[in-house]
């Protein structure tokens, strides 16, 4: 990096991007500092994972006499200690608890909801495999004090901000306010977030298809013609495209969003809704593709479109480069009319 060039952290990105919008009220910088220090604290655990053995199950005693907690349950409550003193909040909800979490009542609540999933694919840890947190934030619906579950039952047009980061070689946040999608890279020497990844565009079509093909045999029909479509032999359209499935859905987003194509996670006979949740994965990937370019549906309505039941109703979710997803839906609603491969 030259000298010359400024070195953008989130914080400053937050504060620069506020100014441009004179209607803003200093209403993301506070917020996303602490996210970002919670972040920073499940990073470092991340990080020696292999190394201290933290991967235990809960009640064992690590090196330091420590009670050892699985890494999603230590990252769940590292984000919760870390936002719910702020004044931001009114309430949160975790993809790792069964009910919204209240502010405890002796901290002030704010206007604005978190949800998030604190470790979303910690099952492949242990393989060194990249993992993610992933948010979303609403503002909220009731008038005042502690917030409700109606506060976090919003569709997800209703965001006001969303973002991820991937653990991994390189550690990364991205997020989005609405005004584009930004991406910053961890400099462990300075503990901070650089801008590395200013406003990301996803290509407006791919060569990547993402999906688990082992559950091919439950597949509707219409995905499998997809599929199958996607492995035929055709110059003109990129075709056959590759197949890159890492198992844990930031990471397969994170890739797909920078070098686009499609991810896909379907419905199908065995499980008609799939696998991912509604309000703490798709709602807030969709909010960043879409702010790259991108569409993200369920196969018949856009994600962000969908008005949700409940707190961890799951969704099938087709996102990515917008041709991609559009001749996907095609093929889910039986309406190809794409010309069989020359
Ligand atoms: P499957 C990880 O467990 C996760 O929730 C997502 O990160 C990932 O995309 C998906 O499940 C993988 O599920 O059924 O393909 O193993």
């Amino acid at each position: 990096m030259s000298f010359k060039q400024k070195v953008v952290t989130i914080e400053r990105h937050i504060i620069e991007g506020e100014r441009a919008h004179p209607d803003a009220s200093g209403k993301f910088s506070g917020l996303l500092r602490d996210l970002t220090l919670a972040v920073k604290i499940i990073w470092r655990e991340v990080s020696k994972a292999g190394l201290v053995n933290i991967l235990g199950t809960i009640g064992r005693e690590n090196i330091h006499g420590e009670q050892v907690k699985k890494l999603d349950v230590f990252a769940d409550e590292k984000i919760y200690q870390a936002l719910d003193h702020g004044g931001h909040l009114c309430v949160m909800a975790s993809e790792e608890n069964e009910d919204v979490l209240h502010i405890p009542d002796k901290y002030p609540t704010g206007k604005y909801v978190l949800l998030y999933d604190p470790l979303d694919g910690s099952s492949n840890i242990d393989a060194n495999v990249n993992i993610g947190t992933i948010f979303s934030i609403y503002r909220r619906i009731t008038a005042s004090g502690k917030g409700t579950m109606e506060d976090c039952l919003q569709p997800g047009y209703k965001q006001v901000a969303s973002g991820y980061v991937v653990y991994g070689s390189s550690t990364m946040f991205v997020y989005t306010t609405g005004d584009g999608v930004h991406g910053f890279t961890l400099d462990p020497s300075i503990g901070e977030f650089l801008l590395s990844h200013e406003n990301i565009r996803i290509p407006k079509r791919g060569k990547i298809y993402s999906v688990n093909e082992g559950n091919y045999r439950w597949w509707h029909d219409g995905m499998k013609k997809y599929v199958k479509y996607l492995q035929e032999e055709d110059k003109a359209t990129s075709r056959p495209y590759s197949g890159r499935y890492i198992g844990s859905m930031v990471a397969d987003i994170h890739r797909t969003l920078l070098y686009g194509g499609i991810f896909m996670y379907p419905g199908d006979t065995r499980h008609p809704d799939g696998k991912l949740r509604l309000m703490y994965e798709a709602n807030p990937m969709s909010f960043i593709v879409e702010q790259a370019g991108g569409k993200s549906s369920n196969g018949t309505e856009r994600i962000l479109d969908v008005r949700p039941s409940n707190l961890h109703q799951r969704t099938p979710l087709f996102l990515g480069s917008p041709e991609d997803v559009n001749e996907c839906e095609e093929f889910l609603q039986g309406k190809q009319t794409l010309a069989p491969a020359s």
